[in-house]
């Protein structure tokens, strides 16, 4: 244990409780991580949604060391490194019919700012630069940025932080627990919350939006999952009144829900995708937007010596995180992990779903290899109830996440049967004591 805990502000942390008892991991490998007093954990959330092929693994360590040896940094502005280029191509061979053009970030945030200026740009190269206006939805969670946060609808992310960007509007979220509760996969209610964005056309006119974005299965507010036929209308609606659709599939990529991406799980094509998380494992960080051909053409005009796109990070493309995308990208093609999530997805739901019946528990929803567990609110403590149960499974063994009173599971891809047998039970135990 560090013996000083004070200089290090910790970020989406209650850093008063935590400094009192901290929690600390010092080493992880495959489903586990161990804490400082050499505990084994079992890793829930694949650490935050991000290490789908699980902890340690060889070729991607390896593959960082010998690009730290080879290459530490190469500037990504006019200059370039032969993995970047790989990469790119790579993620643009599982990626959904068209999206075949690559913009390299850092993380998911920097992926929800790249994507919301790219289409925006896009407009006004086109001749239509009033499409400035941006759309997001309730409870979408996009990243801590001002861009991200502006189109975002988790309100405490939004109040303390003032106006953010102008010329942005939400339609509403896909919530609906009256009718949905306990679905199993897409709940069957909601296709028409998608007529909201015709509202929000009308009140501004498709000709002032450049852009829409929602995730396809919300993560970070609660799993919600899209009901049969949502994000079908969204595309027709977008498609209708010339307006692009981005996905943002910082949770959802590289084989959460089954599919490489949850645009090809839920048949959907969006004009501009942002990736982070799983594109590296986790193990560097890295994030990229996805733009289908046609967009990046577009821009693709003027003389040649010119910049077509005045955006870009100082780390982007940058060689370590390039050479654990390529690793990782092998390690997903090499063990069928980019489809283990479906075939692994009956067993987990059939788990998750015997969670039904313990006390306070309102509601269980999943797609894939995402689980989420909604309970009770304890009266007058928002949030409490879950994170005592966040605390007893970490207690207990388990590493979950929660966001308000929700319990999110997003296990590593290599998940076994037994594991989800064992973070079912701790879950269960936990949800029980905490009652
Ligand atoms: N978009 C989506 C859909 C995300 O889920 C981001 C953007 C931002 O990515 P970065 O790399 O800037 O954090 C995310 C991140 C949680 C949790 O527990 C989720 C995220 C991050 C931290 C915690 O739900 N998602
Ligand atoms: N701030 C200053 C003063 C800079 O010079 C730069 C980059 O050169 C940045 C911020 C942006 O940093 P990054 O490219 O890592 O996002």
């Amino acid at each position: 244990m560090p013996t000083d805990l004070d200089a290090y502000w910790m970020p989406f942390t209650s850093n008063r409780q935590f400094k009192k008892a901290p929690r600390l991991f010092t080493r992880a490998q495959g489903m586990h991580f161990w804490t400082d007093d050499g505990r084994q954990v079992l890793d829930g959330i694949a650490g935050l949604w991000c290490v789908n092929a699980g902890h340690g693994r060889t070729k991607i360590t390896e593959a960082i060391q010998r690009q730290a040896a080879e290459m530490d940094f190469c500037p990504p502005f006019q200059m370039a490194h032969p993995k970047a280029f790989e990469l790119a191509a790579k993620v643009a061979a599982i990626a959904p019919e068209g999206m075949n053009r690559v913009f390299f970030t850092n993380s998911g945030s920097e992926s929800v700012e790249t994507a919301l200026k790219m289409a925006i740009a896009y407009h006004r190269v086109r001749g239509e630069g009033q499409r400035t206006r941006l759309i997001g939805r309730e409870r979408g969670y996009h990243g801590v940025n001002f861009g991200g946060i502006s189109v975002g609808g988790i309100v405490a992310n939004r109040k303390m932080f003032g106006t953010m960007l102008g010329g942005v509007d939400h339609i509403r979220h896909t919530h609906d627990p009256a009718r949905n509760a306990f679905s199993v996969g897409q709940p069957p209610h909601g296709a028409e919350f998608a007529d909201d964005l015709e509202k929000v056309i009308a009140l501004h006119d498709a000709s002032t939006i450049a852009a829409v974005i929602v995730e396809p299965v919300a993560g970070s507010t609660g799993v919600l999952i899209p009901p049969q036929g949502y994000l079908q209308r969204l595309r027709e609606i977008c498609d209708r009144h010339g307006i692009l659709l981005i996905f943002d599939e910082v949770i959802t990529g590289f084989g959460r829900t089954g599919q490489p991406f949850a645009a090809q799980t839920f048949g959907v094509t969006p004009d501009l995708m942002t990736v982070a998380k799983g594109l590296t494992n986790g193990a560097v960080p890295m994030g990229a937007v996805l733009a289908k051909q046609a967009i990046h053409d577009t821009f693709m005009t003027g003389p040649e010596h010119l910049i077509e796109f005045f955006h870009g990070y100082t780390y982007s493309a940058h060689p370590l995180a390039c050479a654990a995308g390529l690793a990782t990208l092998e390690t997903y093609a090499d063990e069928g992990l980019l489809t283990r999530a479906g075939e692994m997805a009956g067993y987990f739901a059939e788990a998750l779903h015997s969670l039904k019946g313990l006390p306070g528990v309102l509601d269980v929803r999943n797609v894939g290899l995402i689980g989420g567990v909604e309970l009770t609110p304890v009266p007058g403590q928002p949030t409490r109830r879950a994170f005592d149960v966040f605390l007893d499974c970490y207690d207990k063994g388990a590493l979950v996440r929660t966001t308000g009173d929700i319990i999110a599971l997003s296990p590593p891809l290599i998940i076994e049967r037994s594991h989800i047998d064992q973070l079912i039970d701790i879950l269960g135990g936990a949800i029980r004591r905490a009652a």
